[in-house]
Formats: structure tokens, C-alpha cells, sequence
């Protein structure tokens, strides 16, 4: 295969600080449809995905939960691949930054950098909080204190490598600026990276730490580990081989073709890759795509924002493909996409429920009844097939540029418009009318003719957004498994002149919308755990009132002995002095009890219990398997009758 017919095609590595959501699946199916539109037009695709273990967030997550950090991210690494292959997701390779390959390289790149003379030793300074462990810049303050805990904060510094980013402002401003290199996609990012980071003055960049261990140790000064970007972003590289034997694909592939990601990281990807691999010696990625963020009751969808939509759960309900097209069809070129589950079942109704699949169903379904399911092979084709041809002919061009460039809701909104024209074109040409005369048959063959074809046409361009759902297509109009390549797609008649269809199951059935909102809510309601003792039966108020109830200050508090279970108290009700026994000796030391204001029922008969009377009962709730005993302020006077 020649140079020219690869492509080499990225997502960011996520952080598996959690499991991935909706937000990551954007990214990732956007690059799984291109990758597998190169690959139906003949070329040889580098897809490549993975995870960014490293980091101080990820060392405490773990240590939280009582794990290794290897552990913790195992775990999470186990669901990105889980969800990517539920998603059918067809990357070509998943590189962890934990993997020795990427160690081994990152260090030696470092060291190049680092001989070369774009890495050099001074001090980092920030804002340090003591009992995390953690360094702040300032912005990442929450009111001037630490952002994890809330504690002040202090100015600290420790030794830190840096890179020499201040060099590169000049080069890197000729680089986004270059108008036939179009390196930054959309356009937008460019202004905005020139005028918030180069004009003001790129500052040199920390890239390695003393204060945390969870990262790939400096080779030559072990005390340090690498930071973040060094460490993340040569993964482009070092997953095909760059400084290391696991892989050899460095010179094939390089440079990417497209790196993808949401805007928050273009600064990255846009100032400090390039600088980076300028500063390698090596040359840049063709292009970088920040695209908008899928939004959630305004914000970014987030891992720590706790409104997650489970992924797992939506395409074990709907389908993979119907997801996968509402994520792909919703998200405008650049800009932010709110995403809520009514849009998608409206977007699944009107394009996939309504549109594709009737299409599909009706055409199906009128061969079968005309025809027995055969065309015959004579058919008059005429001049009111023109303008539905003319659609399809163009559609090809249109849609590979769009998805390309990443207008994907732009291709697959014209795909569907032509579907749409293709469910036009059935009731201009009235079928069910042409089927009533013997002398109409060819015509009314070629119009089934022209809609299967326009179906397979249009299948062929919507397979790398469901590809699920196109070889389903493919077999009820009986073009069986023969149209995979994107140029078919060009190809006018290419179904054999007597085909034969076969009616399938419903391709989407249609979702009662108000139906599932409703279930869905019920799903993501949070689960309550019910307390152990079920509610009681309604009582009289007189039954309540009989009870005296006080507040009662404990005088002394001893156990009983040869008793785990009961406590000993002397406590003064208001009126006196009084003896109580209670059963929580078990969570309490006596002591700690003593001058305590409790609850406490007063006129319960005396019992006794190990020897001792008991006059009356210290309330206590139950938490958990444990009991605590209800308290009041110390200014609450003894007696203090309670209701
Ligand atoms: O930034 N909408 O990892 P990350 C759209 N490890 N895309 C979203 C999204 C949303 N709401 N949420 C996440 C990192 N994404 C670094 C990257 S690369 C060398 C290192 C997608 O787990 C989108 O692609 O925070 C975004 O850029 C990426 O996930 C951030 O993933």
C-alpha cells in the first residue's frame, strides 16, 4: 500500500480517574467514523486510543479506596475497553501510559529534551496545602484555599524541571496562522490561542515534580517524575514505536493525520505537542480538531459533576447504532451540544423511526407484494427519477469531505435529507396506483428499483455512524454483504436488475417518548435504603402522651459488670437522681457519657436487668449496627420535658 493511503487518527487518553460517560464517547465515535470511512476507501488506518494513568489526582483516588494506583486505573481501564467494545468501536490500538513501552520512551525523550537543552532544572513555585500534599496555582483556589479541602494555603516551592516553551511563541504563532497548513480546526481556536497565550508571552512549563510519586520517574534524577504533558501527550508517538522496540510503526504512520479532541485541551495539543516535537526535531501532526462539549444542564459533562447518563444503559435500550447516530447527528461543527434523553428520542423517532426505517420497510414491504419480492428485469426508467439520481450523485463528495473535516452532523443531516426525498419520491410516484395496470409493471419496477438503490446508496454513506444497522439494511433489499466500499456509494445501479428483497424485523421501532422519560427518571432516582425496622401501625395520641419524655443529664456511667452489653447510669431527671440501665455499652466508654444531656422515656415501669433496676430508658437511634444515643445542648436543663 503506498505512503499516501494511510491515516493515522487520534483520541485524547482519558484519565481513568472514573468510568468513562457520554462526554468521552463523543470523541471516540467521531474518530471511529472516520477511521472506518478511510478504511471502506482503501486506506490503512492507525486508529488509536487509550488512558493517562499518571498523576497525583489518580494516587489519591486510589489510596481513598485503599488500592494501588495500578489497581485503581486496572479497574477503570477494564471499562473504558468494556464500553468502547459495546460501542463497536474499531481502534486499532489502546496504549496505557502505565505500559513499559511508553515508560521506557517518555524517559528517553525527556532525556533528549533535556540534552538538546529544552529541559533545564529551577524551582517550581505555587501554592502548597500541608495535609494534601498537593501544589495549586492560583487560579485553581477555591476562595484562596485549598480546592481538595478547603484548608489555607501556603507559598512553597520545590525543584522542578522545565520546558523551554517561552522559545516557541514565534514559530507556533507561524504555524497556526499558516493558511494552507489549516492546523487548528475550527478556525475560532486560533484567535483564541494567539490572543490568550502567545501574545501575552508563552511562560516555560513545569514538566516534572517532587511532590507526589505516582508518574515515570525522571531517568537521570530519580527524585522527580514526569508532569502531565510530557508524560500524556507523547503517547501520539510512543504508540508507534518512537525510542522503543514494542512497536514499528513510527515511520508508516507519523505524522497523524488528525488529532481529536474537546476544546478544553486544544492549548495542549495546539502549543505545547507542536513545541515539543519541534523541539524533537520531528515532524507535526497535519491537524488538530477541538470540537465543543456535550453539555448537561450547562456545564461539561463531567466525571465529578455526578450527572453522568450511563452509556451501557442507553445502547442496551435503544441500540448501540441509535446512540451512536444521536451523538454523531446532534453535535455541531465546534460548538456545545446540550445533551438530554427527549432529544434523543426525538432524534430517533423523526431520522431512524420515521425516515430510514420506513423507507426501508415500505419499499421492502411493496417489492414483496408486487413483485413476490423479484424485479423484473424490465423497468422504465423516466425523467421524474432525475431529481432523486442527481441527489444521490452528489451526496458521495459531500458527505467524505464533511465527515473528513468533522461537519458530521452536517453530512449525515444531508444523508437524511435525501432519505427524505427518497420517501418524496414514493408519493409522486404513487405505487400502490401503477400496481392496478398489467402496462405499468416496468415503471413500477423501476421506481422500486431507484428506492432500493437510493436505500443502498445511502446506506453505504450512513454505515461508519451505524454500522450495526447497515448489513441489516443491505439484506432486506438484497444487496447482501457486497457494498462495502465507499465508492459503491457513486455507483448508480449496481443491485443486480432482478433482485430480490426480504422482508426484515422493524429496524427502529419507535419510542413512546413520555413513556421512557419516565422510566428513566425512575431508574437514575437514587435507590433508598430502607431503615431495618419497618413503620409501626398508626397509634392513638393518647398512647404518645402517656410517655414522659425528658432530657436527663448523666451524673455517672460505669459498666455492669460480667455485662458486654449494659452501662450503669446515675442521672438527674430535673426532679432527682435516678438509676438507668441501657444496652450500648458496646459503642461507648463511660466516661465520655458523663455530663452528657440524653433523652430519655421516664415512667417506664422498673425493670430489672444483670441484678440492677432499670427507671426508665435512654433513647438512641440506630446507625448502621451501631447505636448512638440522642443528645441534647448542654444548656438544655435537666427535665426538660420533651414532645
Ligand atoms: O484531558 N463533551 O483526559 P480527560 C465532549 N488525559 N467531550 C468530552 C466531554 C464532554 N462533556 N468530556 C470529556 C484529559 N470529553 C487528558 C488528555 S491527551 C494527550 C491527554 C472528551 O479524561 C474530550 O475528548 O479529561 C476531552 O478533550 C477529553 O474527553 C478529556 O478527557
Amino acid at each position: 500500500m503506498s505512503d499516501s493511503k494511510k491515516f493515522y487518527i487520534t483520541t485524547p487518553i482519558y484519565y481513568p480517574s472514573g468510568n468513562p460517560h457520554i462526554g468521552h464517547c463523543y470523541t471516540t465515535l467521531a474518530c471511529d467514523l472516520v477511521a472506518r470511512m478511510k478504511r471502506m476507501q482503501g486506506y490503512d488506518v492507525m486508529f488509536l486510543t487509550g488512558t493517562d494513568e499518571h498523576g497525583q489526582k489518580i494516587e489519591k483516588k486510589a489510596q481513598e479506596v485503599g488500592v494501588t494506583p495500578k489497581e485503581y486505573v486496572d479497574d477503570i481501564v477494564a471499562n473504558f475497553k468494556k464500553l468502547w467494545g459495546r460501542l463497536g468501536i474499531t481502534y486499532d490500538r489502546y496504549i496505557r501510559t502505565t505500559d513499559d513501552y511508553h515508560v521506557e520512551s517518555v524517559q528517553k525523550i525527556f532525556k533528549e529534551l533535556y540534552d538538546r537543552g529544552y529541559i533545564y532544572k529551577s524551582e517550581y513555585k505555587g501554592k502548597y496545602c500541608t495535609p494534601c500534599e498537593s501544589f495549586w496555582t492560583e487560579s485553581q483556589l477555591v476562595d484562596g484555599k485549598c480546592p481538595d479541602c478547603g484548608r489555607d494555603v501556603t507559598d512553597a516551592s520545590e525543584e522542578a524541571y522545565f520546558f523551554k516553551l517561552s522559545e516557541f511563541g514565534p514559530k507556533l504563532k507561524e504555524l497556526l496562522l499558516d493558511e494552507d497548513r489549516n492546523f487548528l480546526e475550527p478556525k475560532t481556536r486560533v484567535n483564541e490561542m494567539i490572543n490568550n497565550f502567545i501574545d501575552p508571552g508563552l511562560q516555560d512549563l513545569c514538566v516534572s515534580r517532587t511532590s507526589f510519586t505516582w508518574g515515570i520517574p525522571v531517568s537521570f534524577d530519580e527524585k522527580h517524575v514526569v508532569y502531565v504533558w510530557v508524560d500524556a501527550l507523547s503517547n501520539y508517538i510512543t504508540a508507534l514505536g518512537y525510542m522503543n522496540s514494542a512497536y514499528d510503526d513510527f515511520d508508516k504512520y507519523w505524522p497523524a493525520d488528525i488529532h481529536v479532541m474537546a476544546k478544553e485541551i486544544v492549548r495542549f495539543h495546539s502549543l505545547i505537542w507542536p513545541a515539543l516535537l519541534m523541539a524533537l526535531d520531528i515532524p507535526l501532526p497535519k491537524k488538530i480538531y477541538g470540537h465543543g462539549w456535550i453539555t448537561f444542564g450547562g456545564g461539561k459533562m463531567s466525571k465529578s459533576s455526578g450527572n453522568v447518563i450511563d452509556p451501557f444503559i442507553l445502547a442496551d435500550r435503544y441500540g448501540v447504532d441509535a446512540l451512536r447516530y444521536h451523538l454523531l447527528r446532534e453535535m455541531p461543527f465546534g460548538s456545545d451540544c446540550p445533551y438530554n434523553n427527549e432529544m434523543m428520542f426525538n432524534r430517533i423517532n423523526s431520522d431512524l423511526a420515521n425516515d430510514l426505517g420506513n423507507l426501508v420497510s415500505r419499499t421492502v414491504a411493496m417489492a414483496v407484494k408486487y413483485f413476490d419480492g423479484t424485479l423484473p428485469a424490465e423497468k422504465e426508467f423516466t425523467d421524474a427519477d432525475n431529481d432523486l439520481l442527481a441527489q444521490l450523485d452528489e451526496l458521495p463528495a459531500f458527505v467524505a469531505e464533511n465527515y473528513e473535516s468533522f461537519h458530521i452532523a452536517d453530512a449525515l443531516e444531508r444523508i437524511f435529507k435525501v432519505i427524505a426525498r427518497a420517501n418524496k419520491y414514493i408519493d409522486e410516484n404513487e405505487p400502490w396506483v401503477l400496481a392496478k395496470d398489467e402496462a405499468n409493471k416496468p415503471r413500477l419496477a423501476a421506481v422500486l428499483y431507484n428506492l432500493l438503490d437510493a436505500v443502498r446508496r445511502c446506506t453505504i454513506l450512513l454505515s461508519p455512524a451505524m454500522p450495526n444497522t447497515a448489513p441489516l439494511i443491505y439484506e432486506q433489499i438484497g444487496a447482501a454483504d457486497a457494498n462495502t466500499k465507499w465508492e459503491d456509494a457513486s455507483v448508480k445501479y449496481s443491485l443486480p436488475a432482478d433482485v430480490t428483497v426480504k422482508k426484515g424485523p422493524v429496524l427502529f421501532p419507535r419510542i413512546d417518548v413520555a413513556k421512557e422519560l419516565e422510566e428513566l427518571d425512575a431508574m437514575s432516582a437514587p435507590k433508598r435504603e430502607l431503615p431495618s425496622e419497618p413503620l409501626k401501625d398508626i397509634t392513638k395520641f393518647d398512647n404518645f402522651a402517656a410517655l414522659d419524655l425528658r432530657a436527663v443529664k448523666v451524673i455517672s456511667c460505669e459498666r455492669v459488670p460480667k455485662s458486654d452489653k449494659l452501662l450503669k447510669f446515675i442521672v438527674d431527671d430535673g426532679f432527682g437522681e435516678r438509676q438507668v440501665l441501657s444496652g450500648i455499652a458496646k459503642y461507648y466508654d463511660p466516661e465520655d457519657l458523663i455530663g452528657k444531656t440524653l433523652a430519655m422515656i421516664v415512667n417506664l415501669e422498673p425493670r430489672k436487668m444483670m441484678g440492677y433496676e432499670s427507671n426508665g430508658m435512654i433513647m438512641s437511634v440506630r446507625d448502621g449496627d451501631k447505636f448512638r444515643v440522642v443528645e441534647f445542648p448542654d444548656d438544655i436543663k435537666a427535665g426538660a420535658d420533651i414532645s
